[in-house]
């Protein structure tokens, strides 16, 4: 039985929905960040780094959302969330699961936690949140291109775990001046990942109610 220590609406919402896709065993343990829970002892005996997502397997500890989901997805190979090993398409879903973890999630994490790199500057912090914004938009036009040639999914007809990740991560763009859902093919993908029973369970059990902006 997997636990999943999470808060709704973070980076734990992939791991989740993939838990959900694979139709695992597995127990949501809810982690206060008002309240401050992850930077208790107990929790940092487990992560830390402080922070949400960790996946408990019994005694293995595994921390980063998108290594979660690429270990789960390695271990539960009838849900399909991944390409074969060794293939290029299995290529391709490292190159679309790293670019999202390692480029948009950083500028989503600058613009979400300015003051972490600009304590006592509020105005830098919204010329930071800003720049954040306006490179994800670079990102989100690249996205959108690349979809447009090999949608509708990152690997074009096949879905896989790289698409519940993008998912999320759109979401999180929703009171941008331009929100990921106004790129026409991002669109499409998120929609068809948001039609998922699977998604939809993750959005419920996490109380998310689907917000976007006129
Ligand atoms: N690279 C990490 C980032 C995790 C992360 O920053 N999670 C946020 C929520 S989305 C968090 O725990 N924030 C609390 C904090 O930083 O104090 C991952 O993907 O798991």
């Amino acid at each position: 039985m997997y636990r999943l220590f999470y808060a709704p609406g973070s980076a734990a919402m992939a791991p989740h929905a993939v838990l959900e896709e694979i139709g695992a065993k597995h127990e949501l343990v809810p982690v206060d960040l008002q309240k401050k829970a992850h930077q208790k002892p107990e929790y940092l005996k487990l992560n830390p780094k402080g922070r949400v997502p960790v996946l408990v397997d019994g005694d293995f500890v595994l921390t980063e959302s998108a290594a979660i989901i690429m270990h789960l997805a390695d271990r539960h190979p009838e849900a399909k969330l991944a390409p074969a090993l060794g293939t290029p398409l299995r290529a391709h879903w490292y190159q679309w699961l790293l670019y999202l973890s390692n480029t948009l999630q950083p500028a989503f994490l600058e613009y979400f936690y300015p003051e972490r790199s600009f304590p006592d500057a509020p105005n830098t912090q919204q010329q930071l949140k800003g720049s954040a914004e306006r490179r994800l938009a670079g990102m989100f036009i690249y996205i959108d291109a690349e979809l447009a040639t090999r949608g509708p999914y990152l690997l074009g007809d096949t879905f896989s775990a790289a698409d519940i990740f993008l998912h999320m991560l759109a979401r999180w763009s929703r009171w941008f001046e331009k929100p990921a859902y106004r790129y026409i093919h991002i669109k499409q993908l998120t929609d068809l990942v948001k039609a998922r029973p699977a998604v939809q369970r993750m959005m419920k059990a996490q109380g998310i109610v689907e917000q976007e902006k006129a």
